[in-house]
């Protein structure tokens, strides 16, 4: 981790197949200067280390929760079970059914536990950090304007004529 401040955002994978995504959205938190960290922790492989991170985050100081898996993506909708941090889930793209399982999975959570799903893969890696950055800004007024400046670069990167 580049920062050495404490970490706000936390970013969990189900696994380390699961990075390829998610260093996407990691890349961003890099970018934005927010502090996070990034970890294996696994709904079904590790189901104790899940219970211990999620149940330690807001002590510990984080803020959000960033989660990926695919497949049975069980990992974002049990760590919003075990804290009430806003949590995003990310569906990573599995091999069989290109993430649609993924996305189902964690879609779906029952009323009274929410998860903000974003889409498969790294437009959702990315968006999710988006999001964690928003809501970091709306206390932090020097990151919400990195967060604007991001979106002005963003706007004006986009060319008007196709090549
Ligand atoms: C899930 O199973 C992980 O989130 C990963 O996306 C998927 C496959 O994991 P590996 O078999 O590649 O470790 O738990």
């Amino acid at each position: 981790m580049k920062h050495n401040s404490a970490p706000l955002v936390g970013v969990i994978m189900g696994s380390q197949s699961d990075w390829e995504t998610m260093h996407h959205g990691c890349e961003l938190l890099e970018k934005l200067a927010i502090p996070y960290e990034a970890r294996i922790v696994s709904a079904h492989r590790t189901p104790d280390r899940l219970a211990s991170y999620a149940k330690s985050a807001h002590d510990r100081g984080l803020k959000v929760i960033i989660a990926g898996a695919g497949g049975a993506a069980h990992l974002p909708g049990m760590c919003a079970a075990w804290t009430s941090l806003p949590v995003f889930g990310v569906p990573v793209e599995s091999r069989s059914l290109k993430g649609q399982d993924s996305l189902l999975s964690i879609v779906q959570m029952p009323a009274g536990v929410p998860v903000g799903t974003l889409a498969i893969g790294r437009a959702g890696a990315v968006n999710a950090a988006l999001l964690a950055a928003s809501v970091l800004a709306l206390s932090d007024a020097e990151l919400a304007k990195r967060l604007i400046a991001y979106r002005e670069t963003q706007t004006a990167s986009v060319a008007e004529v196709p090549v």
